[in-house]
């Protein structure tokens, strides 16, 4: 593949964002800014109670038709998430509840009506009856041996449970040093600025269901859809409008995308839906809700020797279509041991059905809980062998010279230095000048610094997907790019743009291979009927997968421009090169416009020997390795405590970061800093809790703290750019990974700080009443 860099338009330009001249002036098109002649609204009556059987219900007399029950939904199938892995069991999630609700939020009826305002009133005239079932609201209950059960059919609450164990019995017997944790993270929602949203009408022209859904994965809810509704593939078109913010919230198939779908499929008529925050607070899937038992074992200087985990997974009542309720516990269970070179490993993990809203992957998945586990275990270390916590995670870090590295779960880490990035990290931060300047400040507040090192997997292929159980999650790409009669160029990709940036880098891309000015380059994404297949956008795939895809497609495209642009120049193809918006051979030189108008309009004058191809071509991408590249980064956090008030203070906050050949470094850096400023979310604010009878307590965002830019600090950020070698011009993802490690930084910079006072704390958010409880509950030391 042709690397070199030919402009200042390709790959690592800061090019300003294509999408940005819409939506800074608010000229985007949500799902709620569709308009179709004759669109009904709907409003969704939802379940008040999170565990009971239906006993009874009626439809308001004389609206019969406009509101509507799982009975029905005639032929519709519920949502239904397979999984490979043995004793995995399959959760039947109905569009509509059937005879059981599960969680409070649970859609029980569908309301249509002119507006949402009268779809909401409707929605009171609906008289549901229940009768109550004991609920289940953490994993310590679901586990009880005695626990009722969620899913009648089910010997246990147990999605899944799994096990792993390699080399721990000799570990556990020797070694000099042993520490013991317990860890939990809250449960959280996800909070794109823009909620679920989708408009579905039946297309009379195309004889098409056409579903305009905020997604991620516009190709893959076709799929979902079919299947739900029996109907062919075919006779759906999905397309992502703009999107206003997914973080996995929005690669999923939603009940609401169903019911509605049928609506427009049956009554062949418009229909929409949006999701109010209240909905999204109380009914959405919900993430990152994880329990920790660790035991770590290392030698005298803090050297890592094993490590024994358990961890639980709340995972509401259903499993997600296609990532299922388990793929949380299997990365938490793949991933814990880090960027460390460990050599013993043992990890029990159990992904608990609860009486809670679905769980769903939010940007890291699992791993901004595994690195908060594995990082405050690591300062656990420190602490007894009475070492800085940096240099003990310095020791313990696989070094830059044993890349490629598998580790003990598999993962191939295919190159980067990752103790180069905390080093550089930690003389960011300034961390010698902080400790020579004490733990107290002139108000008394005591101040900390903490260090996390993580790695980000990324572009998993498809048999990652496979032994986490999801046959159905491919791992690889496609894209089309066309040249136009008129010289510039088309780009099609299935993949989506949810505010991350790939109509403007997708285009970057195709201008490295074909040297077309970025300003003629249109990047079309996310719909069934336009774009190539393409798995959509999650797990920091899109910049490897779908911009390797239209790599190949613009060098075919790139190939067969030369060979015109040759016989136009009368020169040889491997003598021409792309420059400032031409093809250039020494003095000569042709527009792109020459070589469409030869081809497009002029082909009797073009010569037997030149490509029969066509100025268009569909290109298909995989990485040379099926286990996905790494990034990597480090995170440092300097904090203040107020011992009085419990309120936390981030006075400065370092990220050096490595995510291979970035294709627009403006762009990784807002990527990164949007994923630090929800990982502060994590560490300090964002709680879902919920009462014992399966209530969510936070209903507004009053009752559930979102950080602005108030409370998040001005990030800095290195960058450090090790290109894989496995992946089309070096590149690696980095749409998850700012998220991942703020709560381990912040969290080991909190306990750093209250060293003195031999408080710690072991669960986020790190709210002011737990660390004032810490203070309180620590021993004198
Ligand atoms: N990029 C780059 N050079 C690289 C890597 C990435 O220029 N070497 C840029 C690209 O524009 C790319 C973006 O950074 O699109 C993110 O990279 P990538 O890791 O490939 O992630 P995806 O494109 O697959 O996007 C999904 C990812 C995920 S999984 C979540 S969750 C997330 C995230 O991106 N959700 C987001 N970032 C988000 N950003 C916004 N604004 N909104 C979301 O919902
Ligand atoms: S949670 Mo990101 O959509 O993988």
């Amino acid at each position: 593949m042709d690397d070199r860099a030919i402009s200042n338009e390709g790959i690592g330009a800061r090019a300003l964002r294509k999408e940005d001249a819409r939506h800074l002036r608010g000229r985007g098109q949500f799902a709620g800014d569709i308009k179709i002649a004759g669109m009904q609204e709907i409003a969704f009556v939802r379940s008040p109670v999170a565990h009971a059987l239906i006993t009874s219900r009626r439809k308001p007399v004389g609206r019969e038709t406009d509101v509507l029950f799982a009975e029905d939904l005639a032929g519709v199938l519920p949502i239904t998430t397979r999984s490979s892995i043995p004793g995995y069991k399959v959760s039947d999630y109905p569009a509509l509840a059937t005879d059981r609700v599960r969680f409070v939020g649970e859609i029980v009826a569908m309301c249509v009506a002119p507006t949402r305002a009268q779809a909401e009133d409707l929605s009171e005239l609906a008289e549901i009856e229940y009768a109550d079932l004991e609920p289940i609201v953490s994993c310590a209950a679901g586990r009880r041996a005695d626990a009722p059960l969620i899913h009648e059919r089910w010997a246990d609450n147990l999605f899944l449970s799994t096990s792993f164990d390699q080399g721990m019995e000799e570990i556990v017997a020797s070694a000099p040093v042993r520490v013991d944790l317990e860890l939990s993270t809250a449960r959280q929602v996800m909070h794109p600025m823009e909620g679920k949203g989708l408009v579905a009408h039946w297309d009379h022209r195309a004889g098409q269901l056409v579903v305009q859904t905020s997604t991620q994965v516009p190709h893959m809810i076709r799929i979902g859809l079919a299947e739900c509704l029996g109907i062919p593939q075919a006779m759906i078109r999905v397309i992502a409008p703009d999107v206003g913010g997914g973080f996995g919230y929005k690669c999923m198939l939603m009940p609401e995308e169903v019911a509605v779908s049928w609506l427009a499929l049956t009554r062949k008529g418009a229909f929409r839906w949006l999701e109010d925050r209240r909905e999204h607070l109380t009914a959405g899937a919900n993430a990152r809700q994880h329990e920790y038992k660790i035991t770590a074992y290392a030698d005298r200087t803090g050297r890592l020797l094993g490590l024994d985990a358990e961890v639980a997974i709340d995972c509401g009542a259903y499993s997600v279509w296609p990532f299922s309720a388990c793929l949380e516990a299997a990365q938490a269970g793949g991933n814990l041991p880090g960027p460390y070179d460990l050599k013993a490993y043992r990890c029990r993990t159990y992904s608990v059905a609860t009486n809670k809203p679905p769980f769903a992957p939010y940007r890291g998945v699992a791993r901004p809980g595994v690195c908060f586990a594995i990082e405050a275990t690591i300062d656990a270390i420190a602490r007894a062998v009475g070492r800085e916590p940096w240099e003990v995670r310095l020791e313990n870090l696989v070094a830059g010279a044993a890349m490629p590295y598998t580790n003990i779960t598999g993962k191939h880490y295919d190159s980067g230095d990752y103790p180069a990035s905390l080093k550089a990290v930690k003389e960011m931060i300034g961390f010698d000048r902080l400790r020579a300047r004490g733990g107290r400040d002139a108000q008394g507040r005591y101040l900390g610094v903490g260090f996390a090192t993580y790695t980000e997997q990324s572009a998993h292929g498809t048999k990652v997907f496979a032994t986490w159980g999801l046959p159905l999650v491919p791992g690889f790409d496609q894209a089309q790019v066309k040249l136009t009669p008129d010289g510039a160029l088309e780009v099609r990709a299935g993949i989506h743009t949810i505010g991350q940036g790939l109509e403007t880098t997708l285009a970057q891309i195709a201008h490295e291979r074909t040297g077309v000015p970025l300003r003629h380059i249109r990047v079309t994404l996310g719909d069934t009927a336009l774009t190539p297949f393409s798995t959509g956008a999650y797990a920091s795939r899109g910049i490897v997968m779908s911009g390797g895809a239209v790599s190949v497609a613009a060098g075919i495209v790139a190939d067969r421009i030369r060979a015109i642009a040759a016989h136009l120049l009368q020169a040889r193809s491997e003598d021409l090169s792309f420059q400032a918006g031409r093809i250039v051979a020494g003095e000569a030189s042709v527009g792109y416009e020459d070589v469409g108008r030869a081809w497009y309009m002029r082909p009797d004058q073009l010569p037997d020997n030149v490509d029969r191809g066509g100025l268009e071509a569909v290109g298909a991408y995989k990485p040379a390795v099926d286990g996905g590249v790494f990034s990597y980064a480090s995170h440092a956090a300097w904090i203040a405590v107020d011992p009085e008030t419990g309120e936390v203070e981030i006075l400065d906050y370092a990220i050096v970061e490595d995510c291979g050949r970035m294709v627009n470094p403006m762009i990784v850096d807002g990527q990164t800093f949007g994923g630090a400023a929800q990982g502060i979310g994590t560490a300090l604010f964002e709680e879902s809790p919920y009462d014992d009878n399966g209530q969510p307590l936070a209903s507004t965002l009053i009752d559930y703290l979102l950080p602005g830019p108030t409370e998040l600090p001005r990030f800095r950020i290195q960058h450090m750019e090790t290109p894989s070698p496995y992946s089309a011009h070096g590149l690696k993802g980095v749409g998850e990974g700012g998220a991942i490690a703020p709560s381990a930084a912040i969290v080991n910079a909190i306990n750093d700080a209250l060293k003195p006072l031999n408080a710690l704390l072991g669960q986020i958010p790190a709210t002011p009443e737990r660390i004032l409880a810490a203070i309180a509950a620590a021993k004198p030391g």
